[in-house]
């Protein structure tokens, strides 16, 4: 159903009506009494089919479901609800900072930094990698590389090599055992006060990771296929959880795939954040930097300012 732009509009505006209603209501004690006494701000935790899972300002949990004008809501978003007994009904969705989109599906909201889980077993793969990174550049989120399983490598030179590419333009790597126990704490005092997501494909182990960061949780895990060396799709919910010396992690279900599809040529180039310096000064305004003549992109590959592996996986993606 595609609205027009006065209903837009309009329901906009009953939504910061409701908004600046709770804000005042909080605010006023005398106004208790009236009508809107039950509306409240609250996060959504949450969102499992058509319900979702928000708590309130006491850190209680209600079940509600989102009035039908109201955006799809998702982990991260704060929303005014109003409680009716168990169940409650969302009617309003605040503004996002920001809203992380993957394959067209929306993810989770108000993020401040991202998480990219990779792993020895499934094996990472630099085109995954790649995209990750492109949506990170194209959202302005600052993201880092868990390299997780290492424990598992009797390879950890080349795979140090591997992502010491990465390292050189400005990506953290941090190298993990949740099994073996390795590098756990000196990523506890990396995850500050802030809106942390875990990403990456299924069976990395991102939820065993934050189990290990947040004790008592017990997220539920699972064993990768012994044949395929794939992950089972453990994780089926994104969903927020508090670390109980401050800040939030996001765990969220791998995804073997996806495509950039929501991103045009310019932006794909722009994702490759080290070639930003060599950008614009080619021969040809409309360089597509495959085969054309004196093209700086090319010419900054042929001089090892650009990795190979870097400009195969942009010639991939544009193609
Ligand atoms: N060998 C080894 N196995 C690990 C390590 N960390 C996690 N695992 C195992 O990897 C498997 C998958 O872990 P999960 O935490 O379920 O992976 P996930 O990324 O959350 O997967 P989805 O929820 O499907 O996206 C489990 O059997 C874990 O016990 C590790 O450091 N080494
Ligand atoms: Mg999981
Ligand atoms: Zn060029």
């Amino acid at each position: 159903m595609s609205l027009t732009r006065r209903q837009q509009w309009r329901i906009e505006k009953i939504q910061a009506e409701r908004i600046a209603r709770v804000d005042k209501a909080s605010s006023h004690s005398e106004n208790l009494l009236d009508d809107t006494t039950q509306a409240q701000t609250g996060l959504v935790i949450t969102r499992y089919g058509q319900r979702l899972l928000i708590e309130n300002s006491s850190g209680d949990l209600i079940q509600c479901t989102a009035r039908r004008n109201i955006e799809s809501c998702v982990a991260g978003d704060q929303v005014v609800f109003q409680a009716l007994g168990n169940d409650g009904v969302i009617t309003a969705l605040h503004k996002r900072n920001n809203a992380l989109e993957r394959s067209h599906k929306l993810i989770a909201a108000n993020i401040d930094e991202l998480w990219l889980v990779v792993a020895i077993e499934p094996h990472y793969q630099f085109d995954l990698i790649d995209r990750y990174l492109i949506m990170a550049q194209n959202t302005n989120l600052a993201i880092n590389i868990i390299v997780n399983k290492i424990e598992l490598s009797d390879k950890i030179e080349q795979v140090k090599k591997d992502f010491a590419m990465y390292e050189d333009i400005g990506y953290p790597v941090h190298y993990l055992s949740v099994k073996a126990q390795i590098g756990i704490d000196t990523l506890t005092t990396q995850l500050d006060d802030k809106a942390h997501i875990f990403l990456g494909q299924s069976g990395v182990g991102k939820s065993s990771l934050i189990n290990q960061l947040i004790p008592d949780l017990n997220l539920r895990v699972n064993e990768i296929s012994s044949k395929s060396k794939l992950g089972k799709h453990t994780t089926t919910t994104t969903t927020l959880y508090h670390i109980p010396t401050g800040g939030d992690l996001i765990d969220s279900p791998g995804v073997r795939e996806f495509q950039l599809d929501t991103l045009n040529a310019k932006e794909i180039l722009e994702g490759f954040r080290e070639f930003k310096p060599f950008v614009g000064q080619c021969k040809f305004r409309n360089c597509a930097h495959i085969n054309e003549p004196n093209c700086t992109i090319k010419n900054a590959l042929e001089a090892g300012n650009i990795h190979p592996k870097r400009y195969q996986s942009y010639l991939n993606l544009i193609k």
